[in-house]
């Protein structure tokens, strides 16, 4: 069956790809991707600086998921700048994630990103994991402030990844955001922050930075992330595409995505888990889904969730 999609008119080979963050720092993971199955290449979020990111213990996989507190390890945008035109050989989206310390890095940091090309830009607003720094998306003014600034520095199409949220009044609020903004995509949701693993064992924390807290994802965070894409799918009645992450690691959590909204699917926790491979296998499984149940495309059940 053939999974490919479109999202604000880039076409993708595959409705499945990397999340921002997993596997994607360097030059050769960026690589990595382009010759697996994955339907695009996503950048880690890019910061002006390179950094080496939190201390280890930083990440701390478990049956449900997993925590992470990376702390942003990135190459820093130039490094970003000369990779992605190298990437397109691999004929297949390149989606540049960026993020920063405050607006003048995103601006910098978009604007040079925006003239290499790549196919799309993800601005992240929902790190969790960078101690002081509270989450962008979590405040709706700041985050029309820099979006606007962004915006205008910005000609590839647009999107912004948000954390998860968990009310309607807040998904309502970044929803008047979005459309006095006007983005082009929406990737839901970034990790849930600030949770806490422990091992009863060793009476502690799993990971270091933050006395252990960190983003969550996998398995556990699905229903918050299938919330969070039917919400925005409703608030711009389907116009606006959605890629939706969290707690895909079947063909059949890619397919209630789908359903929820979500045009193509984003893979975190599983791709580290499971390394590149995980692409094929989950291309086989929700093709297999979809035949089932008679769709011919990712695109013909997207939004089609019935309520009761
Ligand atoms: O690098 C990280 O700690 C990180 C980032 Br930037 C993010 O957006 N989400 C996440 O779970 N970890």
């Amino acid at each position: 069956m053939n999974l490919s999609i479109t999202i604000a008119g880039v076409r993708f080979p595959s409705c499945f790809m990397n999340a921002a963050g997993a596997r994607c720092v360097t030059r050769e993971e960026l690589e990595a991707l382009g010759r697996s199955q994955s339907g695009a290449i996503v950048t880690k979020s890019m910061t002006l600086e390179p950094r080496q990111g939190n201390p280890e213990p930083r990440y701390y996989g478990f049956p449900s998921g997993s925590i992470n507190s990376m702390g942003l390890p990135n190459l820093g945008y130039r490094a970003y700048a000369q990779i992605i035109p190298d990437l397109k050989r691999f004929q297949k989206p390149v989606i540049a994630s960026v993020a920063g310390f405050g607006e003048e890095d995103f601006v910098t940091i978009a604007a040079t990103i925006n003239e290499c090309r790549p196919d799309l830009i993800e601005v992240n607003l929902s790190c969790p994991n960078i101690p002081g720094e509270p989450q962008i998306g979590y405040d709706a003014e700041a985050s029309e402030r820099l979006l606007k600034r962004v915006r205008k520095v910005v000609s590839v199409p647009m999107g912004v990844k948000l954390p998860p949220y968990f009310d309607p009044a807040h998904q309502e609020a970044m929803a008047r955001v979005l459309e006095r903004v006007g983005v082009d995509f929406l990737s839901l949701i970034n990790s849930v922050g600030n949770g806490l693993v422990v091992d009863p064992e060793r009476e502690a924390v799993v990971i270091k930075p933050k006395g252990g807290f960190g983003g969550l994802g996998g398995t556990l965070i699905k229903p918050v992330a299938l919330a969070n894409v039917r919400a925005f799918w409703k608030l711009f009645a389907g116009r606006l595409p959605i890629i939706g992450t969290g707690g895909v690691i079947s063909g059949v959590d890619a397919f209630e995505h789908l359903l929820c909204g979500a045009s193509a699917v984003q893979v975190g926790t599983v791709l580290v888990e499971e390394d590149l491979g995980v692409f094929e296998r989950l291309e086989r499984e929700l093709a297999s889904v979809l035949a089932r149940k008679g769709y011919d495309s990712p695109a013909a059940c997207r939004g089609k969730l019935k309520e009761l």
